[in-house]
């Protein structure tokens, strides 16, 4: 079948009316999204003659995975893709600079306990593990040190589980996450325990996915990052252990160039340097966070 077939009269007018363009009620934005959406998905059915058994697989996928979503859209590539969509409308803007953004991930939980210098320490539970250091100054455009920061940090344990997200213990809550308050030199330090790089549940649905497309579900050891501050813009990002066996092959796509710190390791403990640069906010809403919806304890 050719895919004009989803361009015939009678296939136009199935979508327009599914996506309510027949009428005046809803919201006109989503109801063009929506017709493009359903659009797609119609020419991706013809394109490769899905059957109605592969249809209704598709579909019982879609209603089984509900609950990894979040973990799904990174995988898939799509999170990443944000952010080089993003990156290429600032770059359309002259927007350019700073670190780089990248995916936040699906395991933030907000309300982190809100500490100050000189010595803040992540990891409240029990991990025999190699301790870490980490240190750095986030600055901006200027090389000025930005002022009145929040660094938001989380990481997971040895083993590669989160607190709050931890199937095999119970975690402290807030275990290696917390919410940094800087001074005016924009200095941070903080010592925890290592992360092991996350890998999905065996046999969830993200699992399934990548095993049906030839590939696995590992990221490489990594720290993410929030920071806001006054006056710049708020940022994402996350750095990735340079020495890790995955970082450069992160099931996420979350590890970028100028992120990939090789920490120093030394006897039981690792040090890792590294400094951030924000841009300046343009407006108020450059400062806020998107409005994605996050955990909230
Ligand atoms: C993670 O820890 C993560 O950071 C991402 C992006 C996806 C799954 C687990
Ligand atoms: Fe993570």
């Amino acid at each position: 079948m050719q895919e004009s077939f989803v361009d015939s009269a009678p296939i136009r007018n199935l979508l327009d009316r599914a996506a309510g363009l027949d009428g005046d009620g809803g919201d006109a934005r989503l109801k063009a999204i929506m017709r493009d959406l359903l659009e797609a998905t119609a020419r991706v059915i013809v394109r490769h003659d899905v059957t109605e058994s592969e249809f209704w697989g598709a579909v019982k996928y879609l209603q089984d995975s509900a609950g990894e979503i979040g973990l799904i859209v990174p995988g898939i590539g799509l999170e990443h893709f944000m952010d080089l969509y993003m990156d290429a409308k600032d770059a359309e803007a002259g927007l350019a600079g700073g670190t780089p953004r990248t995916i936040e991930g699906p395991l933030y939980v907000a309300g982190a306990p809100l500490v100050e210098g000189p010595d803040v320490n992540l990891t409240v539970d029990p991990d025999d593990t190699t301790s870490l250091y980490m240190t750095g100054q986030v600055r901006g455009p200027d090389g000025e040190p930005v002022r009145n920061a929040i660094m938001h940090v989380w990481h997971a344990d040895s083993q590669g589980w989160y607190s709050h997200f931890d199937p095999t213990k119970e975690q402290t809550p807030f275990n290696n996450r917390r919410r940094i308050k800087l001074g005016d030199d924009g200095r941070y330090a903080f010592r925890s325990k290592m992360p092991k790089g996350y890998s999905v549940p065996p046999g969830g649905a993200t699992d399934v996915l990548m095993k049906a497309v030839g590939r696995h579900g590992n990221r490489p050891a990594h720290v993410h990052f929030f920071i806001e501050a006054p006056g710049y813009r708020q940022l994402t990002t996350q750095i990735n252990f340079g020495d890790d066996p995955f970082a450069h092959d992160d099931f996420a796509f979350g590890t970028r160039a100028g992120l990939l710190p090789v920490p120093m390791r030394q006897g039981d403990s690792a040090s890792i340097t590294f400094d951030f640069e924000m841009q300046r906010a343009v407006d108020q809403e450059d400062e806020k966070f998107s409005t994605r919806a996050r955990l909230e304890v």
